[in-house]
């Protein structure tokens, strides 16, 4: 790599087709979580064919809860950041496309021209609280999404480009009739793939929707609760792309945690250092070799 491609030069549209081609391939894709360009970087370097551009990292990381109160300009800077870090496609977490219809169609603008591959928008009503909080959680009417689906798909320039619909219905408590029935309208809309959330402890209510799907568009799944379920369940179930969406800073915010604990504690760095990565691994993960080669 030299820094024509060190820094956000890959090509944009094949990342969307490689995705669309891993869709027809019935490939399982795997995705890892990110919010800024090193975690994204580690995602790839970890082996994950793609990385998500996670609304709860991306909030957090501005030390905010997940609850839309960052706007899309802010949740873009983050996606850009990881596509500009990594050559992998980015599907990025639009939550509810920020808005109305036409803040959807802006935020599939927005994320295209940025080179993003997929667009993700779920069917909660704006202002949307995170899956994981007990309270607020409001679905949109299904016909009033599919035309918000509809609206983000006219303004899509690249036909490469993946419209994911993700659906919060089992997350609301509604049952797998209201989650197949809302997935094949979403479907009907135009989008490319959908996201099927679940926020039990075990794999049930994915599975029985697996049963019961008639596979029209790739199946996209976020096991956090269900964290048995394995990527070969996934694949033998007719999944197409698994989101590891939090691990990553989870690990993040434990290790840094312990490390800063032991400094304070021990008064200097000597315990933690044969566990941290070391300048030079900083160095190299940010690129220094495409930016300066020799001359450091
Ligand atoms: C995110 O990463 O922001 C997601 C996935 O939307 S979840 O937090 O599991 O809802
Ligand atoms: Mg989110």
């Amino acid at each position: 790599m030299t820094i024509a491609t060190a820094h956000g030069a890959t090509a944009t549209a094949s990342r969307a087709f490689a995705l669309r081609e891993a869709f027809e391939d019935k490939r399982l894709i795997k995705v890892a979580g990110g919010h800024d360009g090193m975690s994204a970087r580690l995602a790839e370097e970890a082996g994950f064919n793609a990385v998500w551009a996670s609304g709860l990292e991306i909030s957090a990381a501005h030390g905010l809860p997940d609850v839309s109160l960052l706007g899309m300009s802010e949740y873009l800077a983050g996606a850009a950041a990881m596509h500009n870090a990594v050559s992998v496609p980015v599907v990025a977490d639009c939550d509810t496309g920020f808005g109305g219809n036409l803040n959807a169609a802006f935020t599939m603008m927005r994320y295209e021209a940025a080179g993003i591959a997929g667009v993700c928008i779920e069917d909660k009503i704006f202002p949307k609280r995170n899956s994981f909080l007990e309270a607020g959680q409001e679905l949109l009417d299904a016909d009033e999404f599919g035309r918000k689906l509809e609206a983000a798909k006219s303004a899509q320039t690249l036909s490469e480009t993946v419209l994911i619909a993700r659906t919060e219905a089992f997350i609301c408590g509604l049952g797998l009739d209201e989650a197949l029935r809302r997935c094949h309208s979403y479907v009907d809309a135009g989008a490319d793939a959908v996201l099927v959330h679940s926020k039990k402890a075990d794999s049930s209510e994915i599975v029985s929707f697996m049963k019961e799907w008639d596979h029209r568009a790739p199946v996209v799944v976020v096991p956090t609760t269900y964290s048995r379920f394995s990527a070969d369940e996934a694949k033998a179930a007719g999944i197409s792309m698994v989101i590891y969406a939090n691990q990553g800073m989870r690990s993040m915010v434990k290790a840094v945690r312990d490390t800063w604990a032991t400094v304070i504690a021990d008064g200097s760095t000597v315990a933690v250092e044969p566990h941290i990565a070391t300048v030079k691994d900083i160095f190299a993960l940010s690129g220094i070799d495409q930016w300066l080669g020799e001359d450091r």
